[in-house]
């Protein structure tokens, strides 16, 4: 009985229970990190003291003010028993040489002062500091059988205007890797590069990947990661290059490939673009660097686009191609190619022409005559007009010719000092590639190259010698 007297005691009295709440005491309310070198970072600790004896319970600590992203809280307290104390731990981490202030804010259960605020100033100030820059962060090796041996070298160069201090180098992964020196301990001054020479000696031929980190005063990148890999790199995933071709396509046509579904395993992003464009004849007509890439299919046929991208360590992916096959839309196109510097002119005669007669001659200097019925379906038209490139094409297309017997025929019109050049005319007809055939011409001669009866769609090929042109002009 005389125990629970006093249990009842204790828990009316009203002095006991204000006791049982908590009473949050901060000190101190400002903290001063004083001068910091930019880009080196300043500890500072601030005391929550928990006065009360209930449990201060903090809710949230916030940082406010434009500079409150240099101030950062390294772990924020869920509560603090009554009547002691918790050490929070701050960083304060100058970008640049200036002053900077924000308020911190502790929120918690404290009733009478459920914010604190505290003042956090610093200064950042200017001092020489090292730089760390490394000419590759990757090096790969290729391939080299079990036993061999081979040795490639990162540079590494202190760019900054402080001493560069190499305090730690770890090597993980592969012991195929072998670092010439140690260059741990290693001070560098202002300007001077390190040469770290790595030995690929492989056991196997199953592939090897490894890293070395380089642990350095450079404020801003305490940590160097180097990466070599070999024989395909084992189970190192390289990053991997996706592209996205269009399904159909005609001549003259400008396609988009894209890249962008391109993505690197381990994340080493962003991503660079390598892309190599090599049209129906193995030339390579484009190389792009932008996550997509743009095509003009000037010819028919085949076009193939090969893109292999590059992850931020420098390791590049294998190559991923799509093909692109363009096909023309006309029931008829003529298309002439050469790839020298010279002037040729693709010339398509109906059976009422004459070469460079101003109307039945289809030509640079008469590009898309009335021909057949009233209309444009049954006209032809010099479509790509060629003075010199290289590699020249020209093409000339009818939608849907007339009955009639076409004559085509090229005209070698200036060498511009390219002499003699091979020329050659590919004939589709219905979309269809019925005749491919090349001749080497010199300056002024022509060479008949074939007629087309339509509507059959055959093609005769015409194997006259060349002639000299008498006009090189229409009429
Ligand atoms: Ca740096
Ligand atoms: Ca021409
Ligand atoms: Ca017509």
């Amino acid at each position: 009985m005389l125990s629970m007297i006093v249990l009842l005691a204790a828990c009316n009295g009203d002095q006991d229970f204000q006791a049982l709440k908590p009473d949050i005491v901060v000190t101190p309310e400002v903290l001063d990190f004083g001068e910091v070198v930019a880009d080196y970072s300043a500890p500072g600790t601030i005391q929550i003291f928990n006065a009360g004896l209930g449990i201060l319970e903090i809710d949230e600590i916030t940082i406010n003010g434009d500079d409150g992203s240099v101030f950062t809280i390294d772990e924020v307290p869920l509560e603090v028993p009554g009547d002691s104390e918790y050490a929070l731990a701050l960083t304060f981490l100058p970008p640049d040489p200036l002053p900077y202030t924000a308020t911190l804010t502790i929120h918690s259960n404290d009733e009478e002062h459920d914010t604190v605020p505290v003042t956090l100033i610093g200064t950042g100030i200017e001092a020489p500091t090292p730089d760390i820059a490394c000419d590759s962060l990757s090096l790969d090796f290729g391939t080299l059988a079990p036993g061999g041996s081979a040795a490639l070298w990162f540079t590494c160069t202190n760019l900054g205007d402080d001493d560069l201090y190499i305090s730690e180098m770890v090597q993980r992964n592969s012991g195929s890797f072998f670092l010439a020196s140690d260059p741990t301990g290693n001070v560098l001054p202002p300007g001077q590069p390190l040469q770290l020479i790595v030995v690929y000696t492989p056991t196997t031929s199953d592939g090897d990947n490894g890293t070395i980190t380089l642990t350095t005063n450079d404020p801003d990148e305490p940590e160097t990661v180097l990466t070599m890999v070999g024989n395909g790199g084992g189970s190192f995933e390289y990053p991997v290059a996706v592209v996205d071709c269009p399904t159909s396509a005609v001549p003259r046509e400008t396609v988009t490939v894209g890249g962008g579904a391109s993505y690197d395993p381990n994340g080493l992003e962003p991503l660079t673009y390598r892309w190599t464009v090599t049209g129906p004849y193995d030339d390579v007509v484009a190389t792009q660097s932008g996550t997509d890439v743009y095509v003009q299919l000037d010819l028919a046929g085949e076009y193939r686009v090969s893109l292999q991208v590059e992850n931020s360590i420098g390791l590049l992916s294998a190559p991923s191609v799509c093909r692109v096959d363009a096909v023309p839309e006309e029931e008829f196109h003529v298309e002439l190619i050469w790839k020298d510097t010279n002037d040729m002119d693709l010339h398509l005669l109906n059976s009422s022409g004459t070469l460079f007669d101003g109307v039945n001659d289809c030509n640079y200097c008469n590009v898309n005559p009335e021909w057949g019925e009233i209309g444009a379906a049954d006209n032809p038209t010099l479509d790509l007009d060629a003075l010199a490139s290289p590699p020249g094409v020209e093409n000339i297309n009818i939608d849907s010719p007339a009955d009639d017997t076409y004559s085509v025929k090229v005209h070698y019109y200036e060498s511009s000092g390219a002499g003699d050049v091979t020329a050659t005319v590919n004939i589709y007809l219905y979309g269809v590639l019925e005749g491919s055939y090349s001749r080497v011409m010199s300056r002024n001669k022509v060479w008949d190259v074939a007629q087309i009866v339509w509507p059959d769609g055959y093609v005769v090929e015409d194997d006259t010698a060349l002639y000299n042109a008498t006009l090189r002009a229409c009429e």
